[in-house]
C-alpha cells in the first residue's frame, strides 16, 4: 500500500451507488477538503456554513453549464462513517451525469478513491476495527437471511469484543512476566503461575469453540455444498426438482439421464445449500459417462452433505451398505434417503431392510413430493445441528481462523512450557499469541494485511 492511501490528507470520490442506470446514483466525497470541493461546484447555499447531518438542494455546475439539480448530505467530521469530512451528492441516476460530477470534483482537487478505501480510512480513524471492517464487506455481499445476520453480529463488534477481554488479560500476564525478566538475578514469580494457567485454558476454551464455529459461519457465508448422489435411475433429478419447485433437471426411465452436474441454490430457514444433481454411480457405459461419474466423485469429496438417494427395488441390502461404506467420508454429513414410497411395492422392501437391521434413512417420494418438507428439515439440521440460536458468535473468516489457529499454537506452547522454559521463553509465547489476537481486530497490522483486506472491497466503500 502506498503512502498516499495510508495518510489521510487528501480528498477521495467514488459512487457509491452500483454502476449503471438507476433512479438516483450517490457520489461520496470523504477528507478535510470533501465540503470546500463540494462548495465550489454546487449553486446554493454555502454547504461550509451549514451544520452536519443536513440536506441541501441545488444545482452541480461546471462554471456556467449546470450538469444536474441534486441533494447534498453533510457529514462534518468526526460524524460519519470515516470520521473525516464527508458529502454525499445524490443527484440523478445517469451514467453520464455521474461520470461528468465526479470528474469535476477531481478537477477541483478530489481524487479517484481507491477499492475500500472509505472503510479503511474508517478504520484507521478508529471508526471500526479490522473485524468489524470486514464485517462491511460481508454484509454487502450477504444473500440471505442468515449470513445477513451473522455479518451484522459481527459488525456490531460481537466477535471481536469477546477477543478484546481476553487479550487485556493477557496483556496484564505479559508485563508481569517481563517484570520478572527485570529481575532475573533475583529468581522471582510476579505472575502466578496458576492463575496463568487457568486464565490460558479458558482462553482456549473460548478460542476452540470460535474455531469451531468456522464450519457453521464459513457454510452460512458460502452457502453448504449438498451433493445428491446414488445409482442411476435413483430418482435423483426428480428429487433436485422437488426440492426446488421447479423442472430444472432432466428426468427419464432411461439409467444414466444425467450426464453433467447440475447445481441450483436452494434456501432452508435463511440458509443457502448448493444442490448439486449428479450422474448415476455405476461402471460407465461409455466415455461421456464415465467423465459424468469422475465428476460426481469430484463434487461428493468437495461437498459438506451428501444426500445418497436410492431406490430399494433396483438394490440389495448389500450393496446398499457397500454404496454407503464407500462414500462415507470424514468432514462429510451424509443422508440416506430412500425414494419412490408411491410404489407400493416398496413398502416390503423397506421393511426387509429395517429387519435386517438398517434402519437409519428416510422414505419419500420425489415424484408424488411425499415427505420433501421433512427431507428439508434433515438438511438444514444436519448442517446447523444446534449451533444457530441467533446471536452467538461465528467466525466466517478464513483469516481470522487461521489467526485464532496460531493464537491457540502459541498459547499451548505457553502451557506445555511453563513448568520447564524461563521467564523470556514464556513471555515470547505469550507475545506471540497476543500478536495474532491482535491481527483480528487490527490492534496489529502490517500494510500487507491491510491492502489484502481492502482490496476487495468494491470502489466507493
Ligand atoms: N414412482 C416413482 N418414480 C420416480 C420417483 N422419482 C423418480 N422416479 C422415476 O424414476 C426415473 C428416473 O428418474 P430420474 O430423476 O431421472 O433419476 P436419476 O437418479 O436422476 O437418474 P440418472 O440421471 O440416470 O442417474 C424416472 O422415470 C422418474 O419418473 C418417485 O418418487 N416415484
Ligand atoms: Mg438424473
Amino acid at each position: 500500500m502506498t503512502n498516499n492511501t495510508m495518510t489521510n490528507d487528501q480528498t477521495i470520490v467514488a459512487l457509491a451507488t452500483p454502476n449503471g442506470t438507476g433512479a438516483i446514483g450517490i457520489i461520496r466525497l470523504s477528507g478535510p477538503e470533501a465540503i470546500t470541493i463540494a462548495n465550489g461546484v454546487f449553486k446554493g447555499k454555502d454547504l461550509t456554513k451549514q451544520a452536519s447531518h443536513t440536506i441541501h438542494f441545488g444545482g452541480i455546475a461546471d462554471g456556467d453549464i449546470v450538469l444536474d439539480e441534486v441533494l447534498v448530505s453533510l457529514f462534518v467530521a468526526p460524524r460519519s462513517y470515516t470520521r473525516e469530512n464527508v458529502v454525499e451528492i445524490s443527484c440523478h441516476g445517469s451514467a453520464y451525469i455521474i461520470e461528468s460530477i465526479i470528474k469535476l470534483l477531481i478537477k477541483k482537487g478530489a481524487r479517484s478513491a481507491k477499492a475500500g478505501e472509505f472503510t479503511l480510512r474508517a478504520f484507521l480513524n478508529g471508526q471500526l476495527d479490522l473485524s468489524q471492517a470486514e464485517a462491511v464487506a460481508d454484509l454487502i455481499a450477504s444473500n440471505s437471511k442468515a449470513s445477513q445476520q451473522v455479518a451484522l453480529n459481527q459488525l456490531r463488534g460481537g466477535f471481536s469484543n469477546q477477543l478484546q477481554v481476553l487479550r487485556d488479560q493477557l496483556v496484564q500476564f505479559a508485563s508481569l512476566i517481563e517484570l520478572e525478566l527485570d529481575f532475573a538475578e533475583e529468581d522471582v514469580e510476579f505472575a502466578n503461575r496458576d492463575q496463568l494457567k487457568k486464565l490460558i485454558n479458558e482462553i482456549n476454551k473460548v478460542i476452540g469453540n470460535l474455531i469451531r464455529s468456522f464450519e457453521l459461519g464459513n457454510a452460512i457465508k458460502q452457502g453448504v455444498n449438498t451433493v445428491i448422489a446414488g445409482r442411476p435411475n435413483a430418482g435423483k433429478s426428480t428429487l433436485l426438482n422437488a426440492l426446488l419447485n421447479e423442472e430444472r433437471a432432466i428426468v427419464s426411465h432411461i439409467p444414466g439421464t444425467t450426464r453433467d452436474t447440475i447445481e441450483e441454490v436452494l434456501n432452508i430457514n435463511g440458509i443457502n445449500f448448493r444442490l448439486i444433481d449428479t450422474a448415476g454411480i455405476r461402471e460407465a457405459t461409455d466415455a461421456i459417462e464415465q467423465i459424468g461419474v469422475q465428476r460426481t466423485m469430484e463434487k461428493i469429496s468437495q461437498s459438506a452433505l451428501l444426500i445418497y438417494l436410492f431406490d430399494a427395488e433396483q438394490i440389495t441390502g448389500e450393496e446398499l451398505q457397500q454404496d454407503i461404506e464407500s462414500l462415507q467420508k470424514p468432514g462429510i454429513n451424509m443422508l440416506v434417503v430412500a425414494n419412490k414410497s408411491d410404489l407400493p411395492e416398496q413398502a416390503s422392501k423397506l421393511s426387509n431392510l429395517r429387519t435386517s437391521g438398517f434402519s437409519d434413512f428416510l422414505s419419500i417420494s420425489a415424484k408424488e413430493k411425499l415427505h420433501i418438507d421433512e427431507l428439508k428439515n434433515k438438511i438444514y439440521s444436519s448442517a446447523i445441528k444446534d449451533q444457530l440460536t441467533g446471536d452467538e458468535t461465528l467466525v466466517t473468516n478464513i483469516r481470522h481462523l487461521e489467526a485464532l489457529q496460531k493464537t491457540e499454537e502459541a498459547l499451548i506452547r505457553v502451557l506445555s512450557g511453563m513448568d520447564e522454559v524461563t521467564s523470556d521463553f514464556l513471555a515470547m509465547d505469550i507475545k506471540q499469541a497476543l500478536h495474532y489476537l491482535g491481527e483480528i481486530t487490527g490492534a496489529v497490522t502490517t500494510d500487507d494485511l491491510l491492502e489484502n483486506i481492502f482490496s476487495k472491497f468494491c470502489i466507493g466503500k
